[in-house]
């Protein structure tokens, strides 16, 4: 089918050439528009909007990492350019291409990742033709087109800073900490980037164990009284409420009758028990539950789920020391979940805290900590959250020039000099990595490397 009669004589700029900007140029080419890709930085595409082009007829469509004030984003407006993200552009291309497809999404600090790929799971056991895209790497454009029932589509605030125009069937927002405020300028203007989604639903499901998150959803539910809020959390659930009973992921919210409930899985099955991945479990089968999928094939998916690398992973146990790569942590919340799983603990952190405090991290995971090695730009930062805390406190720290594969090496022969039986040597550092790796997972296979060839005896 044709695009054409939404967007009949227009023609775009594609703003970035990553992984969206790819996805969007191919799409556009494919359907006979003309294209222009517009890059800061890579080779293949143009460095700057080009004169002369006729506001009446382009569309910019927009990559999630640029900022809402970018001088060329405040040159498309001047121009008087219509400015779409990628989610907001597939949305209305959906409408004409996909129009009976479902699109449920997620959204939170930490665990999107993990909670959409368990939603995908579920699809598989389930045998509903949906898919995970989004954030999490496959673009919601290039989904489009594949004939799938349902996205299931993880946002990051990035992208709900930019979007405004997609109605789910049900979203789920998993939890709320600092994270990106060098992008968003505040911590308030993250929390109102993550919050759009709650009013672009019928159903938000909601993790009432995030104090924070409550908060958040208590000021908007009476603006919002179209969308019905169910809550997860790991106590036992009232009526409305998904939660854990003794060791039984329970749906108290699905069901015709509130006086039922129904059993969704034994946490002793799941493929993680640590509460984190509980709360992830409960949003995706509440996820799973609104698009009407049954109880034991939510059960299926669940314990059928595999955790991707980089999160939490025991890379080795040897002479009573665990090497654990969580990697993943890029923010303090997500460092202070892992923190949390260890009694005696080996810390290897740091990197770009991307504006967020260390503070509140330090002060309540100090007493886990028997040592540090610090990495990257904000070292510093965590150096003097961590010693305001404990100040006898064995504090490594490397050489910043250091990168890659010679940094790791450096860092685990640090460790492996500290850790004695009965400590866990945890890469959970708060904080981005793109200062010294390509990514967090290039971060977390170097690290994993160098413990395989240096610790291994
Ligand atoms: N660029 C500029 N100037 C800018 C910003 C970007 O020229 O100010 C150019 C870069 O040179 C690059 C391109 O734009 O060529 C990158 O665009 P982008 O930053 O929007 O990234 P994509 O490659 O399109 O990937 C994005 C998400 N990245 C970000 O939001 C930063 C990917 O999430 C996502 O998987 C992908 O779209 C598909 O949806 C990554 C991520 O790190 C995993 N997300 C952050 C997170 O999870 O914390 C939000």
């Amino acid at each position: 089918m044709s695009i054409g009669s939404e967007f009949e004589g227009k023609n775009f700029l594609v703003i970035g050439a990553g992984v969206t900007g790819k996805a969007l140029f191919d799409f556009l080419v494919r359907h006979s528009f003309t294209v222009e890709l517009i890059d800061e930085r890579e080779v293949d595409a143009i460095h700057e909007i080009p004169p002369g082009i006729d506001p009446q007829k382009t569309i910019a469509v927009v990559s999630p990492g640029w900022r809402l004030d970018h001088p060329m984003i405040q040159e498309l407006r001047s121009r008087g350019i219509q400015l779409l993200s990628e989610i907001d552009f597939a949305w209305r291309v959906k409408t004409i291409l996909a129009p009976g497809q479902k699109w449920v999404a997620l959204t939170g600090t930490n665990g999107k990742t993990t909670t959409v790929q368990m939603v995908e799971s579920i699809f598989k056991t389930s045998a509903i033709n949906g898919v995970a895209c989004g954030n999490v790497g496959r673009t919601v454009i290039e989904s489009l087109e594949d004939g799938f029932e349902v996205l299931a589509i993880e946002l990051s605030s990035f992208q709900l800073a930019w979007s405004e125009l997609p109605r789910f069937e049900a979203v789920a927002i998993l939890n709320i900490a600092e994270d990106h405020i060098d992008w968003h300028g505040s911590f308030d203007s993250y929390v109102e980037a993550k919050m759009k989604l709650f009013h672009l639903s019928k159903i938000a499901l909601v993790n009432l164990s995030d104090a924070t998150l409550v908060g958040s959803i208590e000021k908007l539910e009476a603006s919002s009284p179209h969308v019905k809020v169910v809550g997860f959390h790991l106590d036992t659930p009232g009526p409305g409420e998904l939660g854990l009973v003794e060791e039984i992921l329970v749906d108290r919210a699905f069901a015709a009758d509130s006086s039922q409930a129904f059993e969704l899985a034994l946490t002793t099955e799941l493929p993680s028990g640590a509460s984190h991945n509980l709360l992830n479990s409960l949003a995706a089968a509440g996820l799973a539950r609104a698009l009407g999928i049954e109880p034991g094939e939510i059960a299926k998916g669940l314990t059928s789920f595999v955790l991707d690398h980089h999160r939490m992973e025991l890379i080795l146990e040897e002479n009573g020391i665990k090497w654990i790569n969580d990697s993943k942590a890029t923010n303090p919340h997500a460092a202070l979940s892992a923190l949390f799983s260890f009694e005696r603990v080996i810390w290897i952190a740091g990197g770009l805290a991307k504006g967020a405090s260390m503070d509140e991290l330090a002060r309540s995971t100090h007493h886990r900590i028997e040592a540090a090695i610090l990495i990257g730009t904000d070292a510093p930062l965590i150096k003097r959250a961590l010693l305001g805390q404990k100040p006898e406190l064995k504090i490594v720290e490397t050489d910043p020039s250091l990168r890659g594969r010679e940094l790791m090496r450096h860092v685990v022969t640090f460790a492996k000099s500290l850790a004695s039986r009965g400590n866990t040597v945890l890469l959970a550092p708060a904080c981005a990595s793109m200062d010294q790796f390509s990514s967090y997972a290039e971060r977390g296979e170097e690290f994993s490397r160098a413990v395989r060839e240096l610790v291994k005896s």
